[in-house]
């Protein structure tokens, strides 16, 4: 125990805590400007090693701000099975990542392991794998991680390169299932499914020709651009020209592109003009795991017609029944996660499909967990980031379902709808909302109900809405409840946005502390776009006099 402490001592000296700052452990990790967060990367270098000792299996640790400026950068654990790190350790990271000197690191480090009976010392090994984006602080940034990895004895660190969030993820997910997990792996999985799922079209008397097979993609000038021009090598029956990649020349991480800016913006991204109209358009974010899609509308200076997660989410819900319809000997309970950012029209379209919808706090954690009690559950943020997840039990009976109608009755409808399931399960990856996975998934289904891009669009109308976001001396003064649709603290600010709410047809208006940004966030929807800008516009204000702030959009 001696080495142990002396080589914390040695490693958390080399990574004193910046003067002044604290790091918390938010909606998806540490974030803040790369340049400070060496400690912080240090620190959560430790978190996994631990993590993985107590687990007894490999973990995940992925450097990236997402779609943040390329100025800042951000770090986050992933658990075995390839989610989130677990919450309850939420605040055993945030106590060592504010840890003011080594010695009470170290101190820290020593009663959690007591604590949870974590082995150290080198008994047990333990293993955690690398990646980083694309960003300029993440190398020295991985580099801090693995000197806070060796800090504790008998851990591994494996560098897997610059990936993708989702591929990281993923990676972890195969490695503990004993399957293969490298990039070339994961490429063949994604390009296979795809191939067989695009194959199940065939021969079905749909006008195959309704769906455009020309894809531009956005890739934000971030990490998931370049994945893509790999993995359209394998690729045939859709032409995916990517943009914003990222190579010289091309423009900023996440500057006027980037998932995050079409779906907030409203606007086609940079390197996206008049030559492009009237096709299919998609835009990823920084590391690749939020996806949106769009068309540039005519004569409107780049505005776009928007396909966000909502509507994603939409479609996979309207495939995965049709297919379950037609197999009446695979019953399976459907859920559907959403946020309080949810369109309404969205929620009530997929209501009105007769799924069940069920409404978390925003971060995807929270959506995931939700999902993991269904035999199939979808979740979806507006933003773009989400994926589906199928039960271990589903996925047996479902391949024994497909073996016993391949056998039986081949080429028949049922068989198709087992077959196409089968793909979706190996396509859409099972880890984390992945990007790639999903627009693939999505072009796959168009394909299969032979649907156009308008088609797509007009399965119901977004209600009007705006988001912005206010900054205030102290976001934690705002509490809420039933999954952040209604603010607890300050009392008299939920009684004002509700008299605020009051004043507009199809009204609906909340407010929230970030998780990843000092700002207090207002959602407001409405029946036409002026009174959803004037219904945000005055819950601004009442945040702004209850709590001190300027406001931003
Ligand atoms: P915060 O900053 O907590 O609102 C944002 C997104 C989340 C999620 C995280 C992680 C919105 C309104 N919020 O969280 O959905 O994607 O970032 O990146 O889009
Ligand atoms: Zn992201």
């Amino acid at each position: 125990m001696a080495d142990q402490l002396s080589l914390l001592l040695d490693s958390a000296t080399r990574f004193p805590l910046p003067n002044g700052l604290s790091f918390s452990y938010g909606t998806s990790g540490f974030r803040s400007d790369g340049s400070v967060l060496g400690s912080t990367v240090h620190r959560a270098g430790i978190v996994a090693a631990l993590r993985s000792l107590k687990t007894g299996s490999t973990v995940g640790l992925v450097i990236t701000a997402s779609h943040n400026p390329v100025c800042d950068n951000g770090v986050k654990i992933a658990d075995p099975d390839g989610s989130m790190m677990d919450q309850s350790w939420e605040p055993f990271a945030n106590a060592l990542a504010n840890a003011p000197d080594p010695n009470s690191l170290a101190q820290l480090v020593l009663q959690f392991a007591k604590d949870e009976e974590i082995p150290l010392g080198g008994g047990q090994s333990a293993e955690v794998l690398l990646a980083r984006d694309t960003r300029p602080t993440g190398e020295t940034l991985l580099e801090a991680a693995k000197q806070g990895i060796s800090s504790i004895i008998g851990t591994v660190a494996i560098d897997m390169g610059i990936l993708t969030t989702p591929e990281l993820h993923w990676m972890v997910r195969c490695w503990n299932n004993g399957t293969k997990a490298t990039e070339s792996d994961y490429f063949a999985q994604l390009s296979n499914s795809f191939r067989s799922l695009m194959e199940l079209a065939l021969n079905d008397n749909l006008n195959l020709d309704t769906v455009e097979k020309k894809l531009i993609v956005d890739g934000a000038n971030g990490v998931g651009g370049f994945k893509l021009e790999e993995i359209k090598k394998n690729i045939t029956g859709l032409e995916i020209d990517v943009r914003n990649t990222g190579k010289e020349g091309e423009g900023l991480l996440n500057e006027g592109c980037g998932a995050d800016f079409v779906q907030k913006e409203k606007f086609a991204p940079c390197g996206f003009g008049l030559s492009d109209l009237g096709i299919r358009c998609a835009s990823l974010d920084g590391d690749a795991d939020r996806l949106v899609f769009f068309r540039l509308i005519p004569n409107s200076n780049n505005k776009i017609e928007l396909v966000d997660g909502d509507k994603i989410l939409s479609l996979f819900a309207i495939f995965i029944q049709e297919q379950l319809r037609l197999l009446e000997e695979l019953p399976a309970r459907l859920g559907v996660v959403q946020t309080a950012y949810a369109n309404g029209a969205a929620t009530d379209y997929i209501k009105n499909l007769g799924l069940e919808v069920i409404f978390t706090p925003t971060g995807v954690k929270y959506l995931h967990e939700k999902a993991l009690e269904y035999d199939i559950g979808l979740y979806f943020e507006a933003n773009g980031h989400g994926t589906i997840l199928f039960s271990k039990e589903f996925l047996s009976q479902l391949d024994s379902v497909n073996r016993e109608l391949s056998s039986k009755l081949p080429g028949s409808k049922k068989q198709k709808a087992a077959s196409r399931l089968v793909a979706v399960t190996q396509l859409i990856n099972q880890a984390v909302g992945d990007a790639l996975s999903g627009l693939l998934l999505v072009e796959a289904i168009l394909h299969n109900k032979g649907w156009s891009f308008q088609k797509w669009c007009d399965l119901y109308q977004d209600l009007p809405s705006r988001q912005l976001k206010v900054k205030v001396a102290d976001r934690t003064a705002i509490v809420t409840a039933d999954a952040e649709t209604r603010v607890v603290k300050p009392a008299a600010l939920q009684e004002l946005i509700d008299i605020e709410t009051a004043k507009y047809t199809h009204g609906r208006c909340f407010v929230r502390p970030s998780g990843t940004e000092d700002v207090v966030r207002i959602y407001a929807e409405a029946a036409t776009q002026d009174s959803a800008d004037s219904l945000a516009n005055s819950v601004a204000q009442h945040v702004n006099q209850i709590l001190g702030s300027d406001i931003k959009t």
